[in-house]
């Protein structure tokens, strides 16, 4: 099912066309290492390496998929409790790649100060990661964009970063129900002139859209 906008067209899912030729799963079962976690730009690995980042609320399920996609039981580290990831972490895929667990926002509990570092360190990150290709924005297929959601796509238009949206829980949500946000999601993102036209469904529970995740991402690095 393909939807229209006025000046954009989103794919969705199944309608993504599929490089079946080729299979980006080597990849992801390569190597893989956890490099660092930072707080601050100065921090950053050094080398030239691609990069692509997740980012997205807490708890929407970042460092579940980052684990899911790389076959990893705990690479990153999850949590049912929002706020587990708290710095930029660093993983290494293959020789000269890496994939960037962001701390997620728009946790409640969260005092004032810790929204601005927390806003700080995101930001120079988008800033300063000059092999930063393409940012993961993963969306709750429950709830759609939130408003939180809306001042991160702001930050990465300021920076001409593109982004995807990934949605993810897509295991949580009936098909029917799921229309709505689409549609309300669809709309937002065809303001956003960096928004990339693909749109993925992900569940890690019912393992559905890695793959196509994989080739999104196989093709970035290839
Ligand atoms: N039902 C369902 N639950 C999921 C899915 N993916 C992740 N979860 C659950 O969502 C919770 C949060 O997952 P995390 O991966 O820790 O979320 P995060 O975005 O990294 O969170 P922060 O590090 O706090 O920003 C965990 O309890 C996961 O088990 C999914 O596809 N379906
Ligand atoms: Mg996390």
């Amino acid at each position: 099912m393909i939807t229209e906008k006025e000046e954009f067209q989103f794919y969705i899912g199944n309608d993504i066309i599929q490089d079946k030729e080729k299979s980006y799963n080597k990849l992801f079962t390569a190597h893989i290492d956890f490099v660092k976690g930072i707080k601050s730009f100065h921090d950053m690995p050094s080398g030239d390496f691609i990069e692509i980042c997740f980012s997205g609320r807490s708890n929407v399920g970042k460092s579940s998929l980052i684990n899911y996609l790389t076959g990893r039981k705990s690479i990153a580290r999850t949590s049912k409790t929002p706020g587990r990831t708290r710095e930029i972490n660093y993983f290494r895929i293959g020789d000269n790649k890496h994939l960037v667990d962001l701390p997620g926002y728009g946790y409640a509990k969260v005092s004032k100060k810790e929204r601005q570092a927390w806003f700080k360190m995101v930001k120079d990150y988008f800033f300063y990661s000059n092999n930063l290709r393409r940012v993961f924005l993963l969306i709750d297929s429950r709830h759609g964009i939130k408003p939180s959601d809306d001042d991160l796509m702001k930050i990465l238009e300021e920076a001409a970063i593109t982004f995807q949206v990934i949605f993810t829980k897509f295991d949580k949500i009936k098909p029917m129900e799921f229309e709505k946000i689409k549609k309300i999601t669809f709309t937002k993102l065809s303001l956003f002139a960096n928004a990339f036209p693909e749109v993925i469904l992900t569940s890690t529970r019912k393992n559905i859209g890695i793959e196509t995740l994989r080739m999104s991402i196989g093709k970035i690095f290839s």
